[in-house]
């Protein structure tokens, strides 16, 4: 399929951008699909923005199926918000399609692109400066499962089979060490090791629903605080973005991936690991702001296993991490080499942290439901 820029010139040609198109520039720190922001400079205002995406064909086979959900996600979205007073251009998605009228523009090696309106006066953030900040994409995610609560499930594709199955997750690990296409599997033992020691974790969520003990919603799937918009001047969080996952899933899995992405103050693949260190404070933060956004929508069970959430979202993320190391990096976007092992290192980290906490994270939780 090749670079995303080389066929940039011929998709802006496929939209109508209302203004002439100044430039596009890649834009963001999304780790999946190909981003850039277009400017343009119509008559009247100065400059208007747009996000240009070509959606990853390493994660999504479906992208008709893909852009179905978003568009009806991103409806519902909209009558809700302005149900509920809100200003709809800011605080959901909106797409724009081409001028074939197609929900998305298919370029000339199969690449399928799509556009959104800059939600301009946010600001997308990669670490949680302050619990305050942190607090406002809990609010955020938690508001976002209350508004889709009322949403169609069954009218959803699964965009990516067994997405959150973390069982799935440490099958296609063990696939890969055995296979060792790239001969990595020497230099990544440790971490392999820290995985299999903890097969049986992998099933907590996924019996409990199965047993029907924790129910299936409708969730975003990928919490990460730089899915969130948050308002430039007041802080809050704005527009949730990167509705690609968007499906049925569990609720402890949005808590958890926010929590395994931002109750921290380092990247994601910070090398100097006594840098990354779970933080009570932030993690605390969350859980009240999260579960005052969801608004009495989770059941006391749900609230129970959160923590588990958060200790399953960092310990899937790590074997999908170190998968991908050992397959040659073929998902994941990379800017360095060993950048997938790093970045499975920090979630090795975060879990053994969880763990020495685990009281903690109970007790925080317990607080917040009288317990
Ligand atoms: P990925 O799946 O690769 O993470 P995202 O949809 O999250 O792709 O987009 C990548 C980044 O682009 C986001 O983290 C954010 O910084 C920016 N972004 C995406 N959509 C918008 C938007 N509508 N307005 C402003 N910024 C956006
Ligand atoms: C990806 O798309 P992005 O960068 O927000 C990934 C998540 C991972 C995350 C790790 C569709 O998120 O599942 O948790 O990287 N998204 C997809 O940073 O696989
Ligand atoms: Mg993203």
């Amino acid at each position: 399929m090749g670079k995303a820029e080389t066929y940039l010139g011929e998709v802006l040609g496929a939209f109508d951008f209302g203004a002439p198109v100044v430039g596009a520039i890649r834009f963001g720190q999304g780790h999946i699909n190909d981003t850039f922001v277009v400017h343009t400079q119509p008559e009247d205002v100065c400059c208007r923005r747009f996000i240009l995406q070509r959606m990853s064909p390493a994660a999504f086979k479906r992208p008709d199926q893909l852009m179905e959900n978003i568009i009806g996600v991103t409806e519902y979205l909209g009558r809700e918000i302005r149900r509920n007073g809100g200003d709809r251009e800011r605080e959901a998605l909106e797409v724009i399609r081409p001028k074939n009228g197609e929900p998305y523009y298919t370029d000339e090696g199969g690449g399928a692109w799509r556009l959104y309106p800059f939600v301009e006066g946010t600001i997308c953030y990669q670490t949680a400066e302050t619990p305050e900040l942190f607090a406002a994409s809990g609010r955020a995610f938690g508001r976002f499962q209350r508004l889709l609560q009322g949403y169609p499930a069954q009218t959803l594709h699964e965009t990516i089979p067994h997405f959150h199955d973390t069982e799935d997750r440490l099958r296609k690990l063990k696939e890969a060490v055995a296979a060792d296409s790239m001969g990595r599997v020497k230099e990544c033992q440790p971490e392999i090791d820290f995985m299999l020691a903890r097969e049986s974790d992998c099933s907590v969520a996924l019996q409990a629903l199965r047993d029907g003990t924790l129910p299936l919603r409708v969730t975003h799937n990928d919490t990460k605080l730089n899915n969130v918009l948050m308002d430039a001047k007041t802080g809050e969080g704005i527009c949730i973005i990167d509705l690609d996952t968007v499906m049925p899933g569990l609720s402890i899995n949005d808590f958890g991936d926010s929590i395994r992405f931002g109750a921290n103050h380092s990247a994601e693949d910070e090398t100097d690991l006594s840098k990354v260190n779970l933080d009570l404070e932030l993690f605390a933060a969350y859980t009240e702001a999260f579960l005052e956004g969801a608004g009495g929508t989770l059941t006391e069970k749900e609230i129970e296993l959160l923590p588990w959430g958060a200790k399953l979202m960092t310990l899937e993320c790590g074997i999908r991490f170190l998968t991908d190391y050992l397959v040659g990096d073929e998902y994941f976007h990379i800017s360095r080499e060993r950048q997938n092992l790093d970045r499975c290192r920090t979630q090795c980290k975060l879990v053994t942290d969880m763990e020495a906490h685990w009281d903690e994270l109970c007790a925080i939780v317990g607080r917040q439901c009288g317990k």
